[in-house]
């Protein structure tokens, strides 16, 4: 970083300016700051912050005089200085001044243990070679990466063209189909809207037919259990109808019967709309636990004789099956709405028709939204300058880290599974790209995943390094539900032979 700073302060103009060469040399100076260290007319120094000035004999005396310390680029005299080692055959680089002359090595050059009695080896040439064997190799993969980088970046244009180029015929298309589809969704509402109404009156007229005959079948009821013809059904009357007996004890008791008749005595009309149905369910339930009473008995009965011959078992079974066949209450059969007739039928079967062309075309223009939006989704994605990542959308990269097995989805959802479980935590989805300024490529930002419990909702950080292969090389949770993934991949690598190297000096 101070590197940087410092060849920021380099005037550019001065680095092709011919007389630089014959500066004078300064210890702990490099060539391109030399220029600074140069003797005034008067031969005096000005501190780098201008604070003040000093003779230039003063330059490098083993005592500091400016603030900023830039006297004593040399000597160690003050603390916040930085001494150059020129390491040629290798990297220069700066060190604190505190750390010149103090008996440890640290230029591979030696050259800062000038004056200490310490002698350090010259050891930069072997120093470079490695740093370049090392340069090499990481070439080599940019180089490969770069390569592939260019296939997907093809992909991804290509991709990006065809869909494009699609968009308009799918965009006409469907509005070819717009008309169609709405005479034909008006056709299938009216087409409903006729079978509806049809299927309603066919249904009330039952209703009111049912109405009646329930109306009738209660009024036989209620001649039969009015015992003494006076119009009226009592409790006494009623109690002699053993269905009523819940608790099975064979008699009905008054609180049995009070269960069903409220008041003291019932009129007709009262029985129809408020006991019928009560007492219709009663008998129903004691018919049917009686025929399930007399099965049981019976089938113990069976299995107490000795097994009866083959033909014996056939008649009894033929008996019992006819029993079972029996509707417990005959009634029931006016529960059940007649057939449609033929007009509803035809109603009913053009509503069908109506449905299916509706539905055919709109399954069409469904078909056609899904893939206009597709593009449109495509046109408004940022698949890198080169539209290289286009060729990852769709595409996940998984490892396996302890229980779980991680998975990124460039463009998805990313997620976390219990290995070998069906299903996934979401760590989240793609929010947007979020390098740096000048490298915005180089990571991404994944959110609004499953809440954490007692946290936030989980959110995925990842960066992308320059790989020969797409592979996803680390997965870290650094704090509770916040994971940061590295990815490795050639769409980060950018062409090693067109770098500009920055040495420094
Ligand atoms: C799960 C996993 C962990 C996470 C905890 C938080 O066990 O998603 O990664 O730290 O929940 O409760």
């Amino acid at each position: 970083m101070l590197l940087k700073l410092l060849v920021f302060l380099v005037p550019a103009a001065f680095a092709s300016d011919p007389t630089q060469r014959q500066l004078k040399p300064v210890k702990g100076v490099p060539h391109s700051r030399l220029h600074l260290y140069q003797p005034s007319t008067t031969d005096t120094f000005r501190c780098i912050d201008g604070s003040q000035t000093i003779l230039y004999s003063q330059l490098n005396d083993d005592y500091c005089d400016c603030q900023d310390g830039s006297d004593e680029p040399g000597t160690s005299a003050c603390g916040n200085a930085f001494f150059y080692c020129s390491n040629v055959g290798h990297k220069g680089n700066f060190i604190p001044t505190n750390r010149v002359n103090d008996k440890l090595c640290d230029c591979c050059d030696g050259s800062d243990e000038y004056d200490s009695g310490v002698t350090c080896p010259n050891i930069c040439d072997e120093l470079g070679r490695a740093a370049r064997v090392e340069r090499e190799k990481v070439a080599n993969v940019a180089r490969k990466g770069f390569q592939k980088r260019q296939e997907m970046a093809k992909e991804g244009q290509t991709l990006r063209d065809s869909k494009l180029k699609d968009v308009e015929p799918l965009r006409q298309e469907r509005a070819t189909l717009e008309p169609e589809r709405s005479r034909l969704e008006q056709d299938k509402k009216s087409a409903e809207e006729a079978e509806k109404k049809l299927q309603d009156e066919h249904r009330n007229q039952w209703e009111v037919i049912r109405n009646e005959k329930k109306k009738l079948r209660a009024a036989e009821w209620f001649e039969q259990l009015d015992l003494d013809k006076s119009g009226k059904i009592d409790r006494e009357e009623l109690r002699q109808n053993l269905f009523l007996d819940d608790d099975n004890d064979g008699f009905v008791n008054e609180d049995e019967v009070k269960a069903y008749l409220t008041i003291d005595e019932a009129d007709l009309e009262h029985f129809q709309s408020s006991m019928y149905d009560r007492l219709k369910s009663a008998k129903n339930r004691h018919l049917e636990e009686a025929r399930i009473k007399e099965e049981d008995e019976r089938e113990r009965a069976r299995a107490l004789e000795n097994a009866p011959d083959d033909d014996d078992l056939l008649a009894e079974e033929d008996r019992h099956e006819g029993e079972a066949a029996e509707p417990i209450n005959s009634e029931d059969e006016d529960d059940k709405m007649p057939e449609y007739p033929q007009e509803v039928k035809d109603a009913q079967e053009k509503a069908r028709e109506a449905r299916r062309l509706f539905d055919e075309v709109n399954e069409k223009t469904g078909d056609l939204d899904a893939k206009i939006r597709e593009a449109e989704d495509f046109a408004n994605s940022d698949y890198g300058e080169d539209y290289s990542w286009a060729a990852l959308k769709d595409k996940c990269f998984d490892r396996n880290v302890q229980q779980y097995t991680y998975q990124f989805c460039p463009f998805g959802q990313n997620t976390q599974k219990d290995t070998g479980a069906y299903s996934g935590t979401s760590l989240g989805s793609f929010k947007n790209w979020s390098g740096p300024e000048g490298n915005k490529y180089s990571k991404m930002h994944f959110g609004d995943g499953q809440q954490c419990w007692n946290g936030p909702k989980r959110s995925t950080d990842i960066t992308i390094e320059c790989g020969e292969e797409n592979e996803l090389v680390e997965v870290t949770e650094p704090a509770k539900c916040e994971y940061l993934f590295t990815f490795r991949t050639p769409l980060a690598c950018s062409d090693p032979d067109k770098e500009v190297v920055h040495d420094e000096f």
